[in-house]
């Protein structure tokens, strides 16, 4: 017999699944829009995958396999449908996938019935997160994510190895998992982000070349390397995109995020990067441009930061976080960017292609100094003064 507190409890998440979402008009910056309620939270997970719901063996109605968080999300438009493919951490500390699905971006996402359940080829694995999903010219769409093992090479209890993890689908569920990315030159990789087009006939990654599974350390920022083979990815040179710069918004490190977006002007890449404070790590989202005829090149990069973390969003699990690893471009080229809080829920920012390529190309870069920041926006306000003063 069903207990009868699942009914309950199934009509309250009813209504927080119908929610309609509003533009946040406490907001405004001309890029884009920030909504109202987040598009999911743990509460939007299935009761059906935390309660066991016979009365007989849960007779006090308690959670068996509760859930933590909801957050750092590939993302995915096909048939006319938003499709997230969320990270979702257990009570446990491990997480895994989930694929939810809405008919316009903003609202309405629903859990399938079941997780994503991978191929289990990776006998070491502990733990999967943060999956970027990739529409490929081969007519694949392609995840990868990171794949964390535990290092058994040291004395530490907490080391850690970080990898890339590859799988294909062309329905999102059923997964077929190739090998994990080898790159010769760097011990670890995180936020490895495939290429939607080959180039020079090869595959195309953006890596994240790192020294160790926190610290970059002598990695130097966005990497970028070519594959023959996606079933055995091996890259053997990583050359550099976007860079980490002293006292930037990139200082300690950073990573791609989104697929990157094709315009007329040339691929638009929405990362994150990281600066280290007095609180701690602080994680915001940027944006970049690489040039068409070589998505290794980086042609523009906006001063600062796109999104930060504001109001409720800086608190969290992970404090002081917003971070992104999917974006969706509509048919009529609204940019639905989904980023998480403080590693604990998701949210959505809505742009459109214009005025994402405006803020990118048009954006002044960052003059890395006070002296010439300063003189960069009394330009600016010495041109607006005139303008004014001309009535
Ligand atoms: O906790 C913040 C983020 O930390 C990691 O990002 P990075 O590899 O750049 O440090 C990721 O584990 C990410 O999942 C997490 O949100």
């Amino acid at each position: 017999m069903v207990h009868e507190k699942f009914y309950e409890l199934k009509e309250k998440q009813e209504a927080l699944l119908s929610r309609k979402n509003q533009v946040d008009e406490s907001f405004y910056n001309g890029i884009y829009n920030r909504y109202q309620y987040p598009v999911l939270t743990r509460e939007h997970i299935p009761l059906t995958w935390q309660y066991d719901l016979n009365k007989e063996t849960n007779p006090f109605f308690e959670e068996r396999l509760g859930v933590n968080a909801v957050m750092n999300s590939g993302a995915i438009y096909l048939n006319g449908k938003y499709y997230l493919v969320a990270r979702i951490e257990g009570n446990d500390r491990k997480s895994f996938f989930g694929v939810a699905e809405s008919d316009n971006g903003v609202d309405g996402f629903r859990f399938w019935d079941y997780p994503v359940v991978l191929p289990d080829t990776c006998p070491e694995e502990t733990n999967v997160y943060d999956m970027r999903l990739t529409k490929h010219e081969d007519g694949y769409i392609y995840g990868v994510f990171c794949s964390e093992s535990k290092d058994t090479d040291s004395k530490d209890l907490s080391a850690a190895v970080a990898a890339a993890g590859i799988v294909r689908t062309k329905d999102l569920k059923t997964w077929e998992r190739l090998d994990n990315l080898t790159t010769l030159h760097s011990p670890q990789q995180r936020n490895v982000v495939l290429h939607p087009e080959f180039i020079d006939g090869k595959y195309a990654f953006y890596t994240r070349p790192m020294d160790d599974f926190i610290d970059t350390g002598s990695g130097g920022g966005v990497g970028f390397g070519l594959c023959e083979d996606i079933t055995h990815a091996v890259i053997d040179e990583e050359k550099m995109t976007s860079l980490r710069k002293y006292h930037t918004i990139t200082e300690v490190k950073n990573g791609a995020g989104a697929v990157p977006i094709k315009t007329d002007k040339g691929w638009i890449h929405i990362a994150h990067g990281v600066r280290n404070t007095a609180a701690g790590l602080r994680y915001v989202i940027y944006a970049f441009a690489t040039a068409l005829d070589d998505p290794s090149k980086v042609i523009a990069e906006p001063s600062g930061l796109l999104i930060g973390p504001r109001k409720g969003e800086r608190v969290g699990d992970v404090s002081n976080v917003v971070f992104t690893n999917g974006a969706i471009v509509g048919e009529n080229k609204e940019v639905y960017i989904y980023y998480a809080s403080s590693d604990t829920r998701l949210h959505v920012a809505v742009t459109d292609l214009d005025r994402l390529t405006d803020y990118v190309f048009s954006t002044p870069s960052d003059p890395l100094r006070s002296p010439d920041c300063v003189k960069q926006r009394c330009e600016l306000i010495e041109k607006n003064l005139k303008l004014l003063s001309e009535g």
